[in-house]
Order: C-alpha cells, then structure tokens, then sequence
C-alpha cells in the first residue's frame, strides 16, 4: 500500500494536502507529518455509518468477506489545490474521482441523492466544484491498516446507451491513439474520455482492521480470499507464530494459538534457507505476498521479524506443541487434511510398501522389488498423452502403480525422493519425502513393522494422489521399531539446535 501510494505520489502533478480527520477518529490532521500527506484529493470520513463505532489501533474492525458483515463508511471528496482548498475548476462532464479500499474492497457505493443517484457509477463519484459530500460507501475484505482511496484515474463513465469515447473508432483527444485499449487515456471500453485524468490522488484516515491470522492466510475462515494479496501478520504472547522447520527454501511457520479448526500453519517461501532463523524461534511480524501452488498455500517475498529462542535454560522449553497425528480417517480426504497443511505433525506405525524398487513391472502389476514403469528404458514414465515419450502400456502401468497403496513408481522416487507411505486399518496414504536425512535408506525400510512414528510437514500438490507430502525435517523425525526409548526425542527437542556462543545473537 504505502509503496504503491509513494510511486503515485512521485507522477502527481498537483499539491495539496490531506486534512480533516472526523473528530470520530480521535486525531487531527496535524498529526501527519507533511512529507506523508498525499496530495489532490481530500477524503474525509464523517463516521462509519451506525450501528458501528470508529475504529483505533487498539479497537480494531473483525475482518469479513461476508457482505452481510460489510462496513459502510459515509465520506466527503473533494478536489483541492496547492493551498488545500476546494478546487472548483474540477467541474464538469469530466469531473469524476474513482474510489477504491486498500486494502480490501468496495461493493456498494450510494450517493446523496439515493440509489439511483447519477453522480454515482460503480465505485465513481461525479464532483461538482471540486466536490461530493455524503457519499456512503460499503465495503468487505478490508483488513490491517485500510483507507479509502479517491484517484482521478481519467475514467469517465459513458451514460447508458451511448458510445463512449473509448469505443468511438475516433482520436477524440487527438493525441494520435484510439480508444480502449489502444489510447492509454481510455480506462474501460465505456470511459467517455480519451484523456488520461489529473491523476490527483489522496485517502482517507486510516480505517482500522484486525491484522489477519494464519488461519486466515490458509483459507481458514474464507478460502482463497488472500491469494495474491500482500499481508501482514502479527505475533505476539497471545498469538504466538513458531518456527517449526526450516529448509534449504524457506521455513515453516505454526500459530500455536490459532483456532482449534486448524489452518493454523504456513510455509514461508524464501528462495533461500532464512538466514539465523531456527525452529523454535517466534516471529513477531511476518509480510509477504499469498500465493496458491496447486493446493498449496505459501508465503512470498517474505520479511519477518524473529524473537530468538537460545535454549531451554535461557528461553525454557522449546514452544513447539505435541505433534498432532495424522490418522488413516484424516488421510482420507483432502478437505479434511487441508486444516493440516503445512503444519508439523506425525504418522504411526507407517509402512512403505514392499512394490516398490528398481525392477520393471510386468503386465501392469506392481510386485515385490519391482515398480519401475518405464518399461521401454528411454528415461521418461510415459503417463501423460500430451508429453513425449508417451506409452499406453507405461500409463497403464503408472496407474496400477498409483491405484495400489503398496507401490511407489520407482522414476517417480529417482526424481522427487519421495515414497508412499500406508497407515492404519484403513490405509490412510501419504508420500513421504526423507531428502532432510541423507542417511536415510529407503530399500532397506520397505515392509511393515519398520517405523514406529515418522513426523514431518506437510506439503500439499493436489494432482498426483496423494496429495499431501510428509517432509521429515532431520533424523529425530524417524522413529523405528525397538528403538531405545532413550534416543527417542520429543516434540521439544526432535531436530531443534540450542544457540551456543556468537550465534545467541543471530536473528533477522
Ligand atoms: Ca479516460
Ligand atoms: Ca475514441
Ligand atoms: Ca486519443
Ligand atoms: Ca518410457
């Protein structure tokens, strides 16, 4: 937000200022330092519109997408000139402010004149002598530090039935460019003005919103609704954000606190290992852009700040919870795995079945030492029609590969290092990725009765079942059968490294 607001700033032609803050909000428009106020466009918020009371840093608006729930805040726009009073010049057919929530979305916007009101289009307002007051605005989807936004952007919405500017054929502003989308003046098809607009800018007062949680971030509230938003999530002694694993491209991240529904874990993508940062350390920020990568929730382009877990006689114990268990019921589905996703949890008494080696596989089914489905030896499983190397026998053969709990498709393991497990009555079915453990010997550990409990995160990639990957973080994480009890560490010291030395300092 802030960054985008200052490369606007840095085209705008006019000045102005920012001023008047509603008495509602509690502060005063000098309370701004001046190089911050944007400038051309005043936002005022007479006040959030009944039943609700003002927002305050520490009285913070619950975040919602329902638009039931949506806020409705009844603003004054006005169109200001260097000396910050009303510029009445911005008058006229093209005298239109486009209004937008950052961050989170307008779906209604009602002007003084009602419903029908003509100086209102979609999220436009129509000023007249520099302005428009009492225009009720409503919106969802807000959250953190949210304010209104009033831009001339140029757009000049075409009356019903009539051919707007941009669709004319014709360089009505003769800058040698017709219409959408050719002339960069044209916003929409039906913006009635070729020109590019004032670009005078400005927001409102903040408009303060809960910051979200991870489980907010994970779709646990409202599924997918911060894909490809950039969030900020904050920690604290009541929400306690945990470094569970770190990896060669990343971290994972646990709200030990959050909701007893899950979606409480996120992994954190940073191309490289997070420099200082280890599991059982607490994050007290955490920013990043969301995405989604087949199923797979992540965090991009992260910062973060960390408080330093030393060790247990400096910090106490490790905040790491009890790993919860995935049982076969679990496993059964992907929506009841996806609260689970990305969080450090344990199977038990896995199995990784005995299909499974170099051996080719001979008429489609999978045996004893034998999963190998490149029966042609070219290199390629030939399972996918539209790739080269396509085979019907060798797509026959991955299929009964995939379809028998007990077989994992030996090229498929050469690429990714990763294994089918099978637990519980009911076979509940994980791949299982050991690459963390380089001791780890995956032809000596097929069969039951060979690993009492295996932890790790979970990754999801929906397409290939299952979809859901276990990654065990080192070897604490594998736990055989007959191991002596002693060598067997908890959820509070499996793969957690005490800070010696120096190195107690090392945080980012
Ligand atoms: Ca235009
Ligand atoms: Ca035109
Ligand atoms: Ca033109
Ligand atoms: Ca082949």
């Amino acid at each position: 937000m802030l960054r985008s607001q200052r490369s606007l700033l840095s085209r705008i032609a006019l000045l102005a200022v920012i001023a008047a803050v509603p008495a509602a909000h509690g502060c005063s428009s000098s309370a701004l330092p001046l190089l911050d106020r944007p400038t051309g466009i005043r936002v005022d918020i007479a006040t959030p519109v009944a039943p609700d009371l003002p927002s305050s840093p520490a009285n913070r608006y619950p975040i919602t997408f329902r638009p039931e729930e949506a806020k409705t805040f009844q603003i004054d726009v006005t169109v200001i000139d260097a000396q910050g009073n009303p510029r009445t010049s911005f008058d006229g057919r093209e005298a239109w402010v486009r209004l937008q929530m950052a961050p989170g979305q307008i779906v209604d916007v009602v002007g003084p004149a009602g419903v029908n009101d003509p100086d209102v289009v979609g999220a436009n307002v129509h000023l007249k002598n520099g302005q428009i007051k009492g225009v009720k605005v409503v919106v969802i989807g807000a959250y953190g530090d949210s304010r209104l936004v009033a831009q001339d952007v140029g757009f000049v919405p075409a009356a019903p039935n009539t051919v707007a500017q941009c669709q004319n054929g014709i360089d009505d502003d003769g800058n040698g460019l017709a219409d959408y989308p050719v002339d960069p003046g044209c916003y929409f098809l039906n913006d009635d003005s070729e020109g590019p607009g004032t670009a005078a800018y400005g927001v409102s007062p903040t408009i303060y919103y809960a910051f979200p949680r991870i489980h907010d971030v994970q779709g646990g509230t409202s599924p997918s609704r911060f894909v490809s938003k950039q969030v900020e999530i904050l920690g604290d002694d009541t929400k306690r954000m945990v470094v569970t694993s770190i990896t060669n491209d990343g971290m994972y991240v646990t709200d030990i606190d959050g909701p007893a529904t899950g979606f409480n874990s996120l992994f954190v993508y940073n191309f490289n290992a997070p420099y200082g940062v280890r599991a059982c350390d607490k994050l007290t920020r955490l920013a990043g852009n969301v995405s989604n990568f087949f199923g797979f929730t992540e965090l991009g382009t992260p910062g973060w700040a960390t408080t330093a877990w030393i060790s247990d006689e400096r910090s106490g114990p490790c905040p790491i919870p009890d790993f919860p268990e995935i049982t076969d019921a679990l496993a059964a589905a992907n929506a009841t795995m996806q609260p689970y996703s990305s969080a450090l949890v344990k199977v038990v008494n896995p199995t990784i079945g005995t299909h499974f080696g170099p051996k080719k596989v001979e008429n489609s089914l999978p045996s004893d030492g034998a999963s190998n489905c490149d029966l042609n030896g070219d290199g390629v499983v030939g399972f996918s029609s539209t790739k080269s190397g396509f085979s019907d026998l060798e797509k026959a053969c991955n299929d009964a590969c995939s379809a028998d709990e007990s077989c994992s498709e030996w090229n498929n393991f050469q690429g990714r290092g990763t294994v089918k497990i099978k637990f519980g009555v009911s076979n509940g079915l994980l791949f299982f990725d050991p690459g963390q453990i380089p001791t780890f010997d995956v032809l000596s550990l097929v069969g039951p009765n060979k690993f009492a409990e295996i932890r790790g995160t979970l990754r999801v990639f929906l397409g290939p079942t299952p979809a859901f990957t276990l990654q065990s973080r080192c070897a604490d994480d594998v736990v055989y059968v007959g191991q002596d009890p002693t060598t067997i560490k908890d959820a509070k010291h499996a793969c957690v490294h005490p800070r010696v030395g120096a190195d107690a300092e090392g945080t980012n």
